[in-house]
């Protein structure tokens, strides 16, 4: 894919997905500009999560973050949009909701710090790695 800069990934955690908040949130991501360039519902085995956060394996909060992530599934996504890595982070707001700027998707939808809802990359480098991850070229549209 040729979109570096262009494009980021996303991710609709468990606790969203059981709660039926699949629909308000991608409403709120095209309703921001965004386009969706591939979509879909997974449950990611322990091994593919650990494999996805491999980045956070020395961080205290690794192996929680593992279990959850794989604890049901999932809603995976490429997004396009110009400035689509910083533009995507200011929509979905802070890693902690209660810190959260009003209107953001984990303002709305998180329930906490591990479980806020959505993932959203934190660099051109990191979407690219993370878009190869869960898609292979001909899921691109
Ligand atoms: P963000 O998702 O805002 O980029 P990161 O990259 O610091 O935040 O953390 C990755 C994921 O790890 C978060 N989305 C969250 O689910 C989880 N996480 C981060 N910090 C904590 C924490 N202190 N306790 C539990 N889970 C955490």
């Amino acid at each position: 894919m040729n979109t570096m800069s262009k494009i980021t990934f996303t991710m609709i955690k468990p606790e969203a997905v059981q709660a039926n908040n699949i629909g308000s949130i991608v409403k709120m991501i095209e309703e921001n500009g965004f386009r969706i360039v591939a979509m879909k519902k997974v449950q990611l085995s322990a091994e593919r999560a650990g494999q996805f956060y491999e980045v956070h394996q020395e961080r205290p909060f690794y192996g929680e973050l593992v279990e959850y992530m794989s604890s049901g599934p999932i809603v995976a996504a490429i997004l396009e949009k110009e400035n689509a890595v910083a533009d995507f982070r200011a929509l979905i707001g802070a890693t902690n909701p209660n810190e959260a700027a009003d209107g953001t998707i984990r303002k709305l939808f998180a329930e906490s710090k591990s479980k806020n809802a959505v993932h959203g990359s934190d660099s051109d480098e990191n979407a690219q790695i993370e878009a190869d991850f869960h898609f292979s070229s001909d899921e691109l549209f």
